[in-house]
């Protein structure tokens, strides 16, 4: 059994596969983080670069991410741990016309296994729903994901609305394409190009 059986399970498309191997890693006690990148993420990566290449399709694509999906959903319990008190709001999601919500789900679980609350809005999200649901649910932190380059245009519009509220509320935003200078660009308080340092830079955003 080796962390490339999770990675090859994941391009074969072997959900239940991906949920036994990579049950039997944290059995084994292999560190989250390695089962996470080595096994799960590269897969999805190696997945990226085949379809740029042409020799793999969306259809592809889709059950890859639903086989690392259930990878994800094994990590769970041990990326997010019990929560007694939260230490903020952080409403989530992917911006509008957007699908992508793996990397999302992963900040997601991130932060709220380090003792945030987290309202999780899913994908395809427009600037009016962020806002509204920051507003409801008094929240410190917006937290924007993009995947595409043609839909981090929806990431600024996102923000100035979130400005124009006057909520007092910060924004991080990430995901593949996206950088520290058009987080500068936009005016987004934070930016982290990874689900660890998003938790980091919320830490730092709620003090
Ligand atoms: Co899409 N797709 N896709 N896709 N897809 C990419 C993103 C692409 C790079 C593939 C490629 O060409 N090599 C490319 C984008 C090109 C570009 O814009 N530059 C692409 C394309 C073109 C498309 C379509 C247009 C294809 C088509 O229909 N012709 C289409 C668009 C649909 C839409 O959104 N409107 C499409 C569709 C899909 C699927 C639905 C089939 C599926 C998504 C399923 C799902 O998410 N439920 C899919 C997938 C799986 C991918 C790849 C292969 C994998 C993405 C992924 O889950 N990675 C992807 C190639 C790649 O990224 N290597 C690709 C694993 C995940 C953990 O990483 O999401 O990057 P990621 O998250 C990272 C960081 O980015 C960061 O933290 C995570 C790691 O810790 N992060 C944040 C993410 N959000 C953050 C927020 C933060 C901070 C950090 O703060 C708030």
């Amino acid at each position: 059994m080796a962390i490339q059986d999770i990675f090859n399970a994941v391009m074969a498309f072997q959900i239940d596969q991906v949920k036994t191997l990579t049950q039997a890693e944290l059995d084994a006690g292999t560190d989250v983080s390695i089962i996470l990148n080595e096994g799960l993420i590269s897969a999805m990566d190696r997945v990226g670069e085949r379809f740029s290449a042409g020799d793999l399709f969306v259809p592809e694509m889709l059950r890859a991410a639903k086989a690392m999906k259930g990878g994800l959903e094994m990590l769970k319990p041990h990326l997010a741990g019990d929560v007694s008190q939260y230490k903020g709001v952080v409403v989530i999601g992917t911006v509008k016309g957007d699908l992508h919500d793996i990397g999302k789900n992963l900040v997601a679980m991130m932060v709220e296994g380090a003792g945030f609350e987290v309202v999780d809005l899913g994908i395809d999200v427009d600037s009016a729903r962020f806002v509204e649901a920051a507003k409801e649910k008094s929240a410190d932190v917006i937290a924007l994901s993009a995947l595409l380059t043609t839909t981090m245009p929806a990431m600024e519009a996102t923000i100035k609305a979130v400005k124009e509220a006057g909520l007092g509320v910060k924004t991080i935003i990430g995901g593949a394409p996206v950088t520290r200078s058009f987080a500068d660009e936009i005016g987004a308080e934070g930016y982290s190009p990874d689900a660890p340092g998003a938790v980091l830079v919320i830490k730092e955003m709620v003090g």
